[in-house]
Formats: C-alpha cells, structure tokens, sequence
C-alpha cells in the first residue's frame, strides 16, 4: 500500500460479501504494521472486500480516502485517526450518506458520538497508569529526584495524549518524579533517536527514560549507547506496545518494563462491521485486552508472541 495509495483485497463470493473502506494511518512502527496484517488477514478470513487505503500519518488523506469510501458506496467504513480532532464533516458525510463508520485503535473527540457505530481499541489512559505504576513501585524505597525524559508519539493523537495523561496522573503524587524534558518523537525509531539525542546534550542527568511506543524507545537506545552510556542500566527505560523488537530489547536488559498494547484488532473489527451492516446493536466501546512485561516475562513470552 506504501504511497497512500488504496488497494483492494477482494475475497470473492456472492452480492451479500460486505464491502470495507479501511483507512490506515500510516506504516510508522512495528506496531502499525501488525495492526494492518492483522486487518488484512482478518478481512479474508471473514469474507470481506476490503479497500486498504495507506494516509502516510497525514489526516488529509485519511479524510480524501474515507471522501472515496463513501463515493464507492462501501458497506463500511472503519479507520484509525491519525490525530483526534478535525473529523466531524467527513464523518457527517458519512452519516448523510448512510455508511455506518467504525473507530478502530484511536479514538476521535467528535461531541456527537452519533457519527460513529463504536470504537474497538486500548485504554490509553490505563497504559499511561501502568507505566507510572511500575515507575512508583521501582523507586519506592528511594526520595532522591527521578529525572524523567518522555518521548511523546504524535502530536494530537489519542495513544499520545492519554498515555502522557495517565502516566502523570500516577507519578504527579510523588513530587520526587520530575519531567524533565518531552517531545514528540512521531512514534518513528528516527524521530525518537534524534529527540533523544537532543535531551542527552540538554539534560545533564537523566534516569528514565518514558517513551510513548517500543520504536521511539529502541531510537532512543542507539542514542543512549551512543553517548556511552548504558541503556535499562544508567538510563532505565519504559516503553509502550510489546511488538517483537521491543520484547528483544526487554529480554536483553535494555529496556526495563514495558506495557503491552494489542495490535490484533482484525477479528474482532470484522466481527463489528458484519454485525453493524446488518442493522445490529453493538457496544459503543470495546476494549482490548492487554497487560504488561518485566525483563523475566518477556524472556519467557519471547518465542509464542505473534507479532
Ligand atoms: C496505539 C497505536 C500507536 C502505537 C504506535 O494503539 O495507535 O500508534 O502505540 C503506533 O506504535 O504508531
């Protein structure tokens, strides 16, 4: 899918096969591209059209492609919004045109909540909280300061504003945790090696190192190594996602403890999308299921994880 283009998967069989306009966000992490196998693979197991459309991270061509969707007259709609506001008129066109929308993996801050069937997808904020969590349990035994640097995913998106939300409501009751630095590092292993470079020439002493998703973090670690330092040892390190490479570093002591985040939303997004074509009632939210690893847990988790 690659340039934003849109592609179509047909899965063959008779006229009462369900059409899915699908928009991505883009093929920014490890993360995404198991979110897309999963919805690609999902699509064909349940028998249904999808036409994949790739927005390279860009809401204007998430808003072209669902304008597209709704021009091909799909049975469907789901999507992923990139960022979380800026949505209402296209989504009313949707409405208009009387093409259920489903929200998948990100959420969007529309007040009217009619202009979409549900939204399939983590608590953000929860994630956020773990993080915090294992940050609060580690230092429990020390009152020196903790510099914290955090490495934001993209700007205005939900992952990014609830896990930056839930990780200070957590750390915000001890004021030995201080934040010392943030900045978005676009959920990119790129964006977030260059971020970290920066905070490592600004920040003096840094501890821990808080990054929105797995990429931003295993960026980070090059620039850690990089500047001779130690990383999961000199700077400890939270991540978010749990997608192989991440695990990998876990496992490997470079990275301390991180806060799983399902990507394999397929089967039940086609779940959804079959039952709301059909007129069904489904819940409005829908939660994926996710927990957490230490260094020993993932160790163990390594060899049976799917992505
Ligand atoms: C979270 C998802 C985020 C991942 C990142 O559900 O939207 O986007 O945490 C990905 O890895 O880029």
């Amino acid at each position: 899918s690659g340039s934003g283009g849109t592609t179509s998967a047909s899965s063959g069989g008779g006229d009462s096969t369900v059409t899915m306009g699908f928009s991505q966000v883009g093929a920014e992490s490890g993360w995404r591209t198991a979110n897309t196998k999963s919805v690609q693979e999902s699509a064909k197991t349940a028998g249904i059209t999808l036409k994949f459309s790739d927005a390279q991270q860009k809401q204007e061509n998430q808003i072209k492609a669902i304008r597209s969707f709704i021009q091909q007259r799909v049975d469907v709609i789901a999507f992923s919004p990139v960022v979380e506001s800026g949505w209402d008129p296209v989504l009313k066109e949707a409405q208009n045109a009387k093409i259920p929308v489903i929200l998948t993996d990100r959420a969007v801050d529309s007040k009217d909540t009619t202009l979409y069937k549900t939204f399939l997808g983590s608590d953000f904020i929860e994630e956020g909280k773990k993080a915090g969590q294992w940050l609060v349990e580690e230092y429990k035994d020390s009152t020196d300061k903790v510099n914290i640097v955090e490495l934001q995913g993209t700007t205005g998106s939900a992952p990014a504003n609830d896990r930056k939300a839930g990780f200070q409501e957590v750390i915000g009751a001890d004021t030995k945790f201080q934040i010392v630095a943030t900045q978005t590092g676009d959920f990119t292993r790129a964006k977030g090696k260059e971020v970290m470079e920066a905070f490592l020439k600004s920040t003096p002493d840094i501890d821990v190192l808080y990054a929105h998703n797995d990429d931003m973090g295993l960026g980070a670690i090059e620039a850690i190594e990089g500047a001779g330092k130690v990383p999961g040892k000199d700077i400890k390190i939270i991540t978010v996602d749990a997608v192989k490479d991440g695990m990998q570093a876990l496992a490997d002591g470079k990275i301390n403890f991180i806060v799983e985040c399902s990507p394999l939303l397929g089967p039940q997004l086609m779940d959804l999308a079959k039952k709301v074509v059909k007129g069904e009632e489904v819940p409005a939210r829908v939660v994926t299921e996710e927990t957490t690893f230490t260094q020993d847990q993932a160790k163990q988790a390594l060899p049976s994880r799917q992505y």
